[in-house]
């Protein structure tokens, strides 16, 4: 038996019309250049080039633009769902291929479509802290990135008469048809990618914490913050005959927990904002970085490796760069909000930095280098 095919004039329901079409495509080049923009700031954070830097201020910045980044993905999902079912009569178009740019035209819908998708869902997964998958997520959601923009502006540049031409009549008759009428599916879709914000955005947005029943971290946690890893999955213990070595050019300086106590304090409200999406503020005690380089006598803002203690996880090493060296509110932070560092939070030591991912705020540091 043969199926039959719809002709491609005969999907009428309002949902198909153009006007809608460039309406959600709009929403989605907003939601998708926030992911971009951000995402390539996220990466040139952790991965600097030589020509980048990254202040040490303000304090809560990467938590705002890492947020963004994935409440904007989370928005975009029921926006691509949306602009997927306006758009699939056009699949049903005849012939396949009219002309080469035609079909160039259409590769380019399959590549942004796959992109797109793509970008999505390992994102998703990856705030749910899913990794159903063999490769690095960080590497493959970047590049994928690039090729989903470029198609984007592929398409975006195609279809700019269409575009044009749907978005500025101001009054178009609409047909008469059954189902829901162009407002009812913009309205509809606006409503889904608000409340999938909402059920989400609580894992950043401290007033959504209550609201937010999908976000996946809460303010619950050891000592009121939420774990990334915990101390035995990094196979991390500690014995009294832990010491903290600091080299630099004059040579190296070792400190007992005790001789570190005795160092002066600062006190510091700074936030955790996690790559995955969830952040929170807390109150941190510990040595700041100026009194620690003065202390073994190393310039101040000197860039420093630092070190754990955990042997083969990906983040047991990082570089903290002058200018966040150089911060009275970098801290080598030896309490969290009011009581000895919970060894799940880097007892004895831990880096909480302002205006940094979470991934490198260091846990259970053993070892700083000058570089
Ligand atoms: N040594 C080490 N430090 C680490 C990590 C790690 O896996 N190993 N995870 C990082 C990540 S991804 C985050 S978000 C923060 C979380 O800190 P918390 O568990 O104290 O909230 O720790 C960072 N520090
Ligand atoms: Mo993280």
């Amino acid at each position: 038996m043969k199926l039959p095919i719809p002709a491609e004039g005969q999907f009428r329901a309002p949902a198909h019309h153009e006007r809608v079409t460039s309406k959600i495509g709009l929403a989605l080049a907003i939601t998708f250049t926030t992911c971009f923009v951000t995402g390539l700031l996220s990466h040139l954070i952790q991965h600097p080039p030589g020509w980048f830097s990254w202040p040490s201020r303000p304090v809560g910045l990467y938590r705002v633009t890492q947020g963004l980044h994935v409440i904007a993905g989370v928005a975009s999902i029921p926006l691509l769902l949306a602009k997927l079912w306006s758009v699939y009569p056009k699949l049903f178009g005849r012939p396949l291929v009219r002309s080469l740019p035609h079909a160039l035209e259409r590769l380019s819908i399959l590549v942004l479509s796959g992109a797109a998708f793509f970008e999505l869902t390992t994102g998703l997964l990856n705030v749910a802290q899913n990794y159903p998958w063999g490769f690095y997520f960080p590497q493959v959601h970047y590049a994928v990135a690039w090729l989903a923009i470029g198609s984007i502006l592929v398409h975006v540049a195609v279809k700019l008469p269409i575009i044009r031409r749907a978005l500025s009549r101001t009054t178009v008759e609409e047909p008469p048809a059954k189902g829901l009428s162009r407002r009812g599916f913009l309205m509809t879709t606006g409503l889904a990618a608000g409340v999938a914000v909402v059920a989400t955005a609580g894992a950043t947005v401290p007033f959504l914490r209550g609201v937010s029943g999908l976000s996946w971290k809460t303010g619950k946690g050891t000592q009121g913050l939420p774990v990334n890893r915990t101390a035995a999955a990094a196979g991390v213990t500690w014995s009294p005959a832990w010491r903290l070595s600091v080299v630099t050019p004059r040579g190296t300086t070792t400190f007992s927990l005790d001789e570190l106590r005795a160092l002066p304090q600062t006190t510091a409200e700074l936030p955790i904002a996690c790559v995955e999406g969830w952040s929170q503020s807390a109150i941190w005690r510990g040595i700041s970085l100026p009194t620690l380089l003065k202390a073994v006598g190393a310039a101040p803002g000197t860039a420093l490796r630092v070190s754990s203690s955990e042997r083969g996880g990906l983040y047991g090493v990082s570089v903290l760069p002058g200018e966040h060296t150089a911060d009275e509110l970098t801290l080598l932070a030896l309490e969290l909000n009011g009581e000895v560092l919970a060894p799940d939070h880097g007892f004895p030591c831990r880096i909480i930095a302002p205006n940094r991912p979470g991934v490198l705020q260091t846990k259970w540091v053993t070892k700083l280098e000058a570089l």
